[in-house]
């Protein structure tokens, strides 16, 4: 395992390469189910910039149908197999099987959108491994999360959920230097909550932790560039909300265009240093 520290893991910023492997994915569904062609964008993003490419088994998107363990490992394991350890990967699963699985080749970190809630057996795993994890807040389950989100205060409620979450990973052997943390953009939250999230995510910094935001491609961009934009928005507008994020504090960006975030980053980081 290499380097079990997210801070120094994910020096500010860096870029989480997306790939999914399934056919019903928000934005690349269907592009990367065959092995050679998931693989091929794997070694793309890497030589893009990207510091870790997450592969996902199960869309999360809202309303999506959730697979059973056995599907999501027919999905990864063939790409897992093929890369051989070559390219550091990070697994977006909830299921213990399926993390295990892309530990044994050689995945660095379990990126877990129920925050280590969707399956009892899976802290075990990411306890024993020594891997990093990504815990992210959301509120219901991708199946009902949008139907009717509610909150009293969003940053208040997600800062104290992911507060309880690193003591539970505490708890269960998980040291805090293994865990990163994600607001969860979009994931049981209504537009307004998704702004008071992004513009308050300082709170979330505030808790310690290297904080990873999921905005590229999500409807919230859209959203904001008002009618007639697509509805995922733009990878300009990827770019435009990152740029913000790191402003805000954020660490990893988690993004479809690794090459178009790369230079706009480091602009934005080189110029917010001096
Ligand atoms: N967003 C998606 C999936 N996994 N993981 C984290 N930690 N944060 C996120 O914001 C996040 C995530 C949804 O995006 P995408 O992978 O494009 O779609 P899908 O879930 O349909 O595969």
């Amino acid at each position: 395992m290499p380097v079990a520290d997210a801070s120094l893991r994910f020096p500010r910023p860096s870029l989480m390469g997306v790939v999914n492997v399934t056919p019903d994915s928000f934005s690349d569904g269907g592009r990367f189910t065959d092995v050679a062609l998931a693989v091929a964008r794997v070694r793309e993003l890497v030589a893009d910039g990207a510091t870790i490419v997450d592969l996902g088994g199960e869309s999360t998107r809202p309303g999506s149908a959730p697979v059973g363990a056995d599907e999501e490992l027919r999905r990864v394991v063939p790409v897992l197999e093929a890369l051989g350890g070559s390219a550091p990967l990070s697994i977006d699963t909830s299921k213990a099987a399926v993390a295990r699985a892309a530990l044994d080749h050689g995945a660095e970190l379990v990126n877990d959108v129920t925050a280590l809630r969707g399956d009892p057996q899976l802290v075990e795993v990411v306890a024993e491994s020594g891997c990093l994890v990504c815990l992210m807040h959301m509120q219901g389950t991708p199946q009902t999360m949008q139907l009717a989100p509610r909150y009293d205060d969003v940053v208040s409620e997600v800062a104290a959920f992911l507060e309880q979450r690193i003591a539970f990973c505490v708890a269960n052997g998980i040291p805090e230097e293994r865990i990163v943390l994600d607001p969860g953009v979009g994931f049981g939250k209504a537009h307004e909550h998704n702004l008071a999230l992004v513009r308050g995510l300082a709170t979330i910094v505030a808790l310690g932790r290297p904080v990873l935001v999921g905005l590229s491609r999500k409807s919230l961009l859209g959203r904001l560039l008002g009618e007639g934009a697509p509805i995922r928005g733009s990878d300009a507008a990827s770019v435009g909300a990152a740029a913000f994020a790191l402003q805000q504090g954020a660490t990893l960006f988690r993004v479809h265009d690794v090459a178009f975030h790369r230079d706009a980053l480091a602009i934005a980081a080189a110029l917010a240093d001096g």
